[in-house]
């Protein structure tokens, strides 16, 4: 049989830590439908969510078995309506592990059938994080190692229009 997984997340903005994620899971099983969330809890995203699914389809546009879209309510409704057995979910490091417990525990309550899949990262991306590039990018740090191209781009337009 053939499985489909839901990668989700806030995604504000991709770096390269999603992308390594993004590969190694789209290795692994046979469709991979990268999830951002629509409203998010945290606090104020940088990028649209329009901006959001524009990066991350642009970047993986080589990636045959990877598609973009974005959902609102709970994750395990939208796996249900998406016909997806599987969460994909990145653990950088022990800190990440309490968090990510919490939430494949909750998914498993409210959908038994649902299988949360866990990837580690390339060891050069276990500290990167959304957060952490936009506090660094903000004060002229230079993060084009961490994130695509693309970002590093958009970061560059979105700062320069303040
Ligand atoms: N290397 C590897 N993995 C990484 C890296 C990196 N450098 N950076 C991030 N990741 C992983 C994260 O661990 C995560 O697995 C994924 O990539 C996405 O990261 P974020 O930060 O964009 O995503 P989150 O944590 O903001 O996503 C939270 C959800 C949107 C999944 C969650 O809030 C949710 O499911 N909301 C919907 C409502 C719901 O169902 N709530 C109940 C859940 S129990």
């Amino acid at each position: 049989h053939t499985v489909k997984a839901i990668y989700p997340g806030t995604f504000d903005p991709l770096t390269n830590g999603h992308l390594d994620l993004i590969a190694r899971g789209a290795k692994i099983v046979d469709h991979l439908v990268v999830a951002i969330l629509r409203n998010s809890e945290k606090d104020t995203p940088l990028f649209t969510v329009s901006e959001r699914v524009e990066m991350i389809t642009e970047t993986t546009r080589g990636v045959g078995n990877v598609s973009v879209a974005t959902f609102d309510g709970l994750l395990v409704d939208f796996c249900r309506q998406q016909g997806a057995k599987a969460v994909l979910r990145g653990i950088r490091a022990i800190s990440d592990y309490e968090y990510e417990f919490q939430m494949a525990m909750m998914n498993r309550k409210l959908d038994p059938e649902l299988e949360t899949l866990f990837m580690m990262p390339a060891e050069k991306y276990t500290y990167v994080s959304s957060r952490l590039i936009k506090g660094v990018f903000e004060l002229g740090g230079d993060v084009s190692s961490l994130v695509p191209p693309l970002v590093v781009e958009r970061l560059k337009a979105k700062v320069a229009g303040r």
